[in-house]
């Protein structure tokens, strides 16, 4: 497609013709941003045909991700850049009157995604389609994204995110290619003996996908996202009822089914709530099976080659019940016998894990299972029955081995291990970052890595440079390509390093300090708008944005802000820095602790900005709805990066990966992929404080007093006395109690412990922020050596440990249509 501004112009107008029934003289400004949206998806979809007509030719083995969640972000500048048409595009939006990027700014962020294992999926994948890697991601269609968050008194308040509300034109609904689901019911024999049965479902749902374009960038792959939603039949809708006024019972049953792809993660407090969640991961992974299926029997007949043209990522466990469903399929719907099918399967699937906690390693009771799926249950146990004979035949006689592998917890209640049931039915585990994974399997897989040590990997988790350095922070990446001599840095991050040698250049670290200044400046346009705070740009902008949970620690940081405050009070003087402490983070709607944590970091930031003396050094921002929007806006601003986790908890965090290849410096413990970046940037650019995995495991493990902290550390005690004091809370002393309780007496992640060393090491923060070209070393110095952490990397990892699979070339004609 040619693309000179008049034929993108042209176009537009065409489009905004035909797609929006309106005229150039009566666009809104909706109409334009949807118009030019469509416009740009033409240049997609066209590669899209290609790369569908290359992919059907060569037949490949395709890698399909299953993921519950998407943070894509916003789809405009990206588009923009991947298809080089910000100019054309410039053009023809000013030709309907509007500028380009009040247009952008209408764009709508699909939140299908709570946090890092979301945005990962979402990074993966465009590292894929650059790769040329043939790949599906699947998903589902919610209806609410992630909630929408405010703050009503600095408590959070939760609102339904209707993402599209006014339609997106990213989006491409295929109705034709519904499919059924079934649900409930019983099983029965097939004539003949085997493991085959009959599922008869008591309830069936439709399971309709769309489907989003993931372009590659500089290159022709277009892949795609393939997300499903429940829609009722239309006799679901009862017009007896309606006809005789009973509205709600009339559309009770269409609510009921719709429900399932409803919201992202119902709550599952309630009985009824675990049950449509189960529903969902269910309904998310029968569809996408059968498309799977159908997709491969386009070209191939033989299941025996199934495993050579599909490879399964799961993405945690919430889809991991496809393990089960493609044996159903096998076995009982195209009569493969049982170790057939279970050869075939095994082959086919791959597990990645994201957590180190207990709690979110997920267990269904087999009672729900039963009822909700009871051919997958019969499944699961017969699984469950080879497995433990092989583990018998390793381990003779080990019961007690037996009963902790089994696929059956029995104790305190039957349920099935999710995880358990992943590391069986794969043929690769992997963690996300070289800690995690020997943690993985020293640990909470301990049993199955000693069985199959060979099935047990590291992939480091990465990030997209194209969105998070060369989108969100323009000046940058504009002053690295022109030192780099050309954007090849952004398909090969490695190239970086070249501008290690220059890290005391000058000149370079002007350029550098006034591009972080003004994106600072841009920060705090926004921050004054959404919260009306006002920050002084030439402060230290120090930031911590991620999802609120106890083990990530925001608690220790609210503790350094308020001694540093209560500095300032005892002496106007003090040495303190000036600062911007910028938040940003969403609690669980159900998890009320890390709500506590939210409403004390505002009120905190309420009484520092306050405060007539304290304010002139500090000011705190908890910028309200956090999300990838929020997170381009921030990073780039970012001298300083919070990463301070109890260690051992972090699986990787990538969030610590975007801030240092923006130039922020990490003050972090030795967690996640913490431990990586500093190797890679050196100890003298990282500022690391606290006890190590081992250490924190053992303080854990034995008698452990935080309440002898407090009672030892003078500043210590004052920050956690004026919290309790209600100096945060308008006075109300038992608006916090819950959260001092929690760290005086069960400190669960070592606030108390880690407090001394955590405000040293910050005193030393400010102490290297003082010598300007010492710190501005330091921030070219992540920038640096921050490459190997794209996502690229990631991918050609995961090319080479599990998936391995071959990348295909998209010609520039498509078959069809390409002149002789
Ligand atoms: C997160 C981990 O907490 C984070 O450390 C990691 O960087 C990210 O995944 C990507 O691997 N986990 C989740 O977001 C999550 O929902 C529960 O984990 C299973």
């Amino acid at each position: 497609m040619t693309d000179n501004a008049d034929d993108f112009g042209r176009n537009m107008v065409a489009n905004l013709y035909r797609h929006r029934g309106t005229t150039v003289e009566s666009a809104s400004a909706r109409d334009a941003y949807h118009t030019l949206a469509v416009t740009i998806r033409d240049r997609l979809i066209e590669r899209y045909a290609r790369t569908a007509a290359a992919h059907y030719a060569a037949n490949p083995r395709f890698v399909y991700y299953l993921s519950a969640e998407y943070l894509l972000g916003r789809q405009f500048e990206q588009n923009l850049l991947y298809t080089d048409t910000r100019e054309q595009a410039r053009v023809a939006a000013s030709a309907l009157g509007y500028p380009l990027d009040d247009l952008a700014a209408l764009d709508a962020e699909p939140g299908l995604g709570n946090g890092g294992l979301g945005r990962l999926a979402a990074c993966l994948l465009d590292s894929l389609a650059t790769a040329d890697i043939p790949a599906v991601g699947y998903g589902i269609r919610y209806d609410f994204g992630i909630f929408t968050q405010s703050f009503r008194d600095g408590a959070q308040r939760e609102l339904p995110d209707d993402w599209s509300h006014y339609g997106t034109p990213w989006e491409f609904a295929a109705p034709d290619d519904r499919l059924e689901v079934g649900f409930y019911g019983h099983t029965e024999a097939y004539n003949g003996s085997g493991p085959r049965r009959r599922w008869v479902p008591g309830e069936t749902v439709l399971g309709e996908p769309s489907h989003m374009l993931v372009p590659g960038w500089g290159t022709e792959t277009v892949n795609i996202i393939r997300l499903w939603r429940a829609v009722a039949s239309s006799d679901s809708f009862d017009l007896g009822h309606f006809s005789a006024g009973r509205y709600g019972d009339a559309v009770e049953n269409v609510t009921h089914v719709e429900n399932i792809t409803r919201v992202l993660y119902p709550d599952d407090s309630t009985e009824l709530g675990r049950e449509l969640r189960l529903k969902q991961q269910y309904f998310l992974v029968a569809c996408t099976l059968r498309d799977i299926v159908r997709r491969f029997r386009l070209r191939n007949e033989d299941f025996d080659h199934f495993a050579d043209k599909v490879v399964i990522q799961l993405n945690d466990t919430h889809p991991v019940m496809a393990i089960a469903e493609l044996m159903r399929l096998l076995v009982d719907e195209y009569a493969l016998d049982w170790d057939r099918a279970w050869g075939i399967t095994r082959r086919v699937f791959a597990y990645t894990c994201h957590t180190l906690l207990p709690e979110a390693l997920e267990t269904w009771p087999v009672s729900l299972v039963e009822r909700l799926l009871p051919r997958h249950m019969e499944i699961v146990y017969l699984i469950n029955h080879h497995f433990l004979a092989d583990v018998e035949r390793h381990f003779p006689g080990d019961h007690d081995r037996k009963r902790r592998m089994s696929l059956i917890q029995e104790e305190p209640e039957r349920r099935v291990r999710m995880a358990h049931l992943a590391v069986v039915g794969s043929s690769a585990v992997n963690g996300v970052a070289e800690l995690h994974s020997d943690l993985l399997s020293a640990e909470t897989l301990r049993d199955f890595a000693q069985l199959w040590p060979e099935r047990f990997h590291n992939v480091t988790n990465g990030v997209s440079s194209r969105r998070f350095l060369r989108i969100a922070n323009p000046r940058l990446s504009g002053l690295l390509t022109e030192r780099l001599g050309g954007e090849e840095w952004l398909r090969d991050l490695d190239l970086l390093a070249d501008l290690e040698s220059h890290a005391d250049d000058r000149a370079l670290q002007e350029r550098w300090r006034d591009i972080k200044r003004r994106n600072r400046e841009d920060l705090a346009l926004h921050v004054k708008d959404a919260t009306g705070v006002v920050i002084d740009p030439d402060a230290m902008c120090d930031v911590m944005i991620k999802r609120f949970h106890e083990y990530k620690r925001q608690l220790l940081k609210v503790l350094h802000i308020v001694t540093l405050y209560h500095r300032l009070r005892d002496d106007p003087a003090a040495d303190v820095v000036p600062r911007t402490f910028v938040f940003g983070g969403k609690a669980a709607p159900g998890y009320h602790a890390a709500k506590r944590i939210i409403a004390l970091v505002n009120g905190v930031g309420a009484a520092v900005n306050a405060d007539p003396v304290a304010s002139r050094r500090l000011r705190v921002a908890f910028v309200p709805n956090y999300n990838v929007t929020r997170a381009e806006l921030i990073i780039p601003a970012a001298d300083l990066s919070e990463q301070i986790s109890m260690a051992g908890k972090e699986a990787s965090g990538t969030g610590n990966m975007k801030l240092a290849l923006n130039g922020a410096v990490t003050v972090g413990t030795l967690d996640g992929a913490n431990i990586e970046i500093r190797d890679r940037v050196g100890d003298e650019n990282f500022f690391l404080f606290g006890q190590d995995a081992a250490e924190a495991a053992r303080t854990r493990r034995g008698y452990y007093d935080p309440r002898s902290f407090y009672e030892r550390d003078p500043e210590l005690r004052a920050a956690v006395d004026a919290i309790a004091s209600g100096a945060f809370s308008g006075g109300d002393r038992g608006a916090f109690s819950s959260v001092v309780d929690s760290i005086l007496y069960h400190d669960e992640y070592l606030v108390m412990a880690d407090y001394r060393s955590y405000v040293d090491t910050q005193d030393a923060v400010d102490g290297a922020w003082r010598d300007a070209d010492r710190w501005t070393r330091m921030s070219i110095m992540n920038t640096a050596r921050c490459g190997f952490f794209s996502a690229d990397r990631t991918i050609r990892d995961y090319r080479e440990r599990v998936w391995h699979v071959d990348p295909v070339r998209v010609g520039p004609h498509h078959p069809v249509t390409a002149p002789d």
